[in-house]
């Protein structure tokens, strides 16, 4: 019995050695030591010993179950151990590996659009906002535009009822602007603007507008040139020229449009600028007396300058873009050039 007991011993140590998983380990462990397993198997023969063997056999009996078991608890933390650096080792990750996440960016026309307002900000303007949905008075009338008007083609303007309209220009926004407040005014007003064109390369029904408007006492042409060359040189680069040609709006008198030294070939002529050396970039002049009178100034003590200039024009001269509709397909293909 001693001899089975220290065989059962070495086979025991001997898979233990062997074994290579949790699995195999509670296996062996029933094998040897459970209930029904060999050691116990072994110790039921006990009975037939005589009483001088008996305790020298169960204390043998007991040491190498003791050992067994310490065996046993020994390989069962090293092989958990092991488990836990292979996993550790197989789910490491490198943090410093740069993210491949792709961010979100500015539509070239925001980026304009914030470009412009950077700079009259700069000359100190307030920029200031208002309805896109606004009144015949607001759009039209305020501006000495009144109904028979020629410039004022029914044809043009998206009417909601006989009253309200989609504005035309952001110009409501400055009039409203100044029947609240009083002179001296210096605000931009950015925004869109809708008029019933036909889609084509250079005309959308739905475009960008910003406007500008100087009030105050003794207000020449002289800061309006002196204004809007700055703002040109800003935008355009330093070494632009510019120059004014009379033109006519019923809301200013004088009126001017605005040209710059083309950008592309700085007046030589080319394809841009058609061959003239000049590009047209705004409209400009002196805000009308009735302008003034209709939001309460007297045109005796006040008077000023206003501006207008559309986004999609000045962007597609800065970005070369000879066509207006890519800014409006949403084509990622010509977003992210930008
Ligand atoms: C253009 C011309 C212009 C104005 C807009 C204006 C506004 C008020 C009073 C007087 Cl409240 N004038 N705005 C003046 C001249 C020209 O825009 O060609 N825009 C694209």
């Amino acid at each position: 019995m001693r001899e089975e007991l220290i065989l059962l011993k070495q086979r025991a140590l001997q898979n233990l050695a062997q074994s290579q998983n949790l699995d195999d380990l509670n296996e062996l462990r029933v094998k040897f030591l459970g209930k029904k397993g060999e050691l116990t198997q072994i110790l039921r023969g006990m009975a037939g010993l005589s009483p001088e063997e008996r305790p020298t056999i169960g204390k043998l009996a007991n040491e190498i179950k003791e050992d067994l078991e310490r065996e046993f608890s020994q390989k069962t933390i090293e092989l958990k151990q092991q488990l836990k650096s292979q996993k550790l080792e197989k789910e490491w990750i490198d943090v410093t590996i740069p993210s491949k996440i792709v961010l979100g960016h500015k539509h070239p026309l925001t980026l304009i659009m914030d470009e412009i307002k950077e700079i009259f900000v700069g000359l100190g303007y307030e920029v200031v906002e208002g309805p896109e949905i606004e009144l015949d008075y607001y759009n039209f009338e305020a501006l000495n535009t009144p109904k028979d008007h020629p410039a004022r083609d029914i044809q043009d303007t998206f009417y909601i009822t006989d009253e309200i309209l989609l504005r035309t220009q952001t110009s409501p926004v400055q009039i409203r602007t100044m029947e609240k407040r009083k002179p001296p005014l210096k605000i931009i007003a950015p925004g869109r603007v809708y008029r019933s064109d036909a889609v084509d390369a250079t005309h959308s029904p739905m475009f960008h507008q910003v406007e500008g408007l100087t009030i105050g006492e003794d207000i020449t042409m002289s800061d309006l040139k002196g204004t809007l060359e700055i703002f040109a040189r800003e935008m355009f680069g330093q070494d632009r020229k510019s120059r004014f040609r009379p033109h006519y709006f019923p809301f200013t008198e004088p009126s001017a449009e605005m040209d710059i030294s083309c950008i592309a070939c700085h007046g030589e002529g080319c394809r841009i600028c058609k061959y003239t050396g000049w590009l047209e970039i705004l409209g400009c002049g002196m805000v009308h007396p009735n302008v003034l009178e209709n939001v309460g100034y007297d045109p005796e003590r006040v008077n000023g300058f206003a501006f207008g200039l559309g986004i999609e024009r000045i962007a597609m001269l800065k970005y070369d873009i000879n066509d207006m509709r890519l800014f409006f397909e949403n084509n990622l293909r010509f977003l992210e050039q930008f």
